[in-house]
């Protein structure tokens, strides 16, 4: 059996355990109740599922299994010389709820390597779409065009135990995420750089071969972002549109692929994942509106005029973060401590200093503070990575491998179909004039 199978089977009966326990002994215990403003407003706070993958608090941010981003970012596994951990020890950590070794990590990147050939007939559906496809339609139809290589569907078709579900997805979710650089390098060099191919090596992990793939061999400091954009990227709790997603997709035992191609779906929307090209084509209007770099003044009348104006301020705000988010805060870092000389980044530490006490002064702002994506596009942009179109399959390479590590336990766990009920809009009216 492999390293990360074993691992999850010999957590699985102590895990079964406590959700039948919690089934069985506790059933009608009430964890939310749901009002109407919640249901008119998104199901905004109500808890409807349980995620132990990671969790978001408000004040503090993203813990993943239990550890917040410092304390992974200091003890996750690295390769000599990188700053930043290896994809494959973030897996496992997602994967088992354990704390990869080195050896473990190399284990999950070995894993990948094996398995991270794309079959030809994948390139050639993206080939045939139109030039000016949606970089994330194409990356979603790769993932769709891979579904036929899905081990889950064709042994469900022979016949398998439900106990035993979660085996097959996670063969399918290795061999997803495995090719999730090359896939997403293909786009980017089929869109951006004339189609050209470049293999990736052998001795380089799963995130830095997306840049060697891109064109960037040899460039450190970008791998290092890789690293850190792939790890800082790879879950927010369950209840995202994208986890949501893949997630409800995947209760109908659609696999890997499919429920993982309708996470992306949502992934692509302007309010989700489409947010960090927002913010960096933002970023871009205001230093061309002021031909550069504004003043601390200009900036604050600028600002002050768009929310007057009904404006969204890209990169501020989140439905459940009510802090800077501590994925921008690990950005801005790398930032400084790489030393990177650029306009933009200069851009967002003032924006920084600025918005958010503006956006609480007009008090209708939930959280006034800088998400993820307020800075991660000045990043690439930063290193050449221009076509900001493009970031959000980078972010959809990365929440993969947590949105594959929530379904695997949603089978391991037996969770069933999810069908919440509905109501019509008279239902509503006469319970509330009943009561
Ligand atoms: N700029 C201007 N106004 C903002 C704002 C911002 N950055 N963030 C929120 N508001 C406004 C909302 O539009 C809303 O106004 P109306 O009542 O007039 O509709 C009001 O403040 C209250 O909204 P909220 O409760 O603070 O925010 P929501 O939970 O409804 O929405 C989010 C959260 C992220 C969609 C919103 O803050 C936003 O649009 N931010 C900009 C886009 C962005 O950065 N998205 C990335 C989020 C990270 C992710 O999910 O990946």
């Amino acid at each position: 059996m492999m390293l990360l199978e074993e691992r999850i089977a010999e957590q699985l009966p102590e895990w079964r355990e406590r959700v039948n326990r919690l089934r069985n002994e506790f059933g009608d215990f009430k964890v939310s109740d749901v009002t109407v403003s919640q249901i008119y407003g998104g199901i905004r706070g109500v808890q409807i599922q349980v995620s132990d993958i990671s969790y978001v608090d408000p004040i503090e941010g993203i813990r993943i299994r239990g550890y917040s981003i410092p304390e992974l970012l200091k003890t996750l596994p690295k390769l000599p010389g990188a700053e930043f951990p290896l994809a494959g020890g973030v897996y496992y950590l997602l994967l088992t709820d354990q704390l990869p070794t080195f050896e473990d990590a190399m284990i999950v990147e070995e894993e990948w390597r094996q398995r991270s050939l794309i079959p030809t007939y994948v390139y050639n559906t993206i080939r045939r779409m139109p030039k000016e496809t949606h970089p994330m339609t194409l990356f979603s139809i790769g993932i769709m065009a891979l579904q036929k290589e899905s081990v889950f569907a064709k042994e469900y078709e022979i016949g398998v135990v439900k106990d035993d579900h979660w085996r097959y997805f996670l063969q399918d979710s290795l061999n997803l995420t495995a090719k999730l650089p090359g896939l997403a390098a293909f786009i980017y060099n089929l869109k951006y750089q004339d189609g050209i191919y470049l293999p990736p090596k052998a001795d380089h992990d799963w995130s830095a071969n997306f840049g060697v793939m891109i064109d960037r061999e040899g460039d450190p400091k970008y791998y290092d972002l890789c690293r850190l954009f792939f790890f800082l990227h790879c879950d927010h709790e369950g209840g995202n549109v994208s986890a949501h997603a893949t997630h409800l997709v995947s209760s109908a035992l659609s696999d890997v692929y499919l429920s993982c191609a309708a996470g992306m779906n949502g992934l692509a929307g302007p309010l989700h994942g489409l947010a960090n090209q927002e913010c960096l084509k933002w970023l871009l209007d205001v230093r061309e509106y002021f031909n550069g770099l504004p003043t601390q003044e200009q900036l604050e009348s600028f600002l002050r005029l768009s929310l007057s104006e009904g404006k969204i301020i890209p990169g501020y705000g989140h439905a459940v973060l009510r802090t800077t988010d501590p994925r921008f805060t690990a950005q801005l870092e790398f930032a400084r401590r790489k030393k990177l000389d650029s306009d933009l980044i200069k851009l967002v530490e003032m924006v920084y200093a600025i918005l958010p006490d503006i956006l609480m002064e007009n008090g209708k702002v939930s959280n006034p503070w800088p998400n993820v994506d307020a800075i991660n596009g000045a990043l690439q942009y930063h290193f050449g990575v221009k076509e900001f179109e493009f970031y959000t399959v980078l972010f959809g390479v990365s929440r993969i491998l947590g949105l594959t590590a929530h379904i695997v336990w949603a089978r391991a766990l037996l969770k069933p179909i999810e069908r919440p009920k509905s109501l019509t809009t008279s239902m509503l009216e006469s319970m509330i004039s009943n009561d």
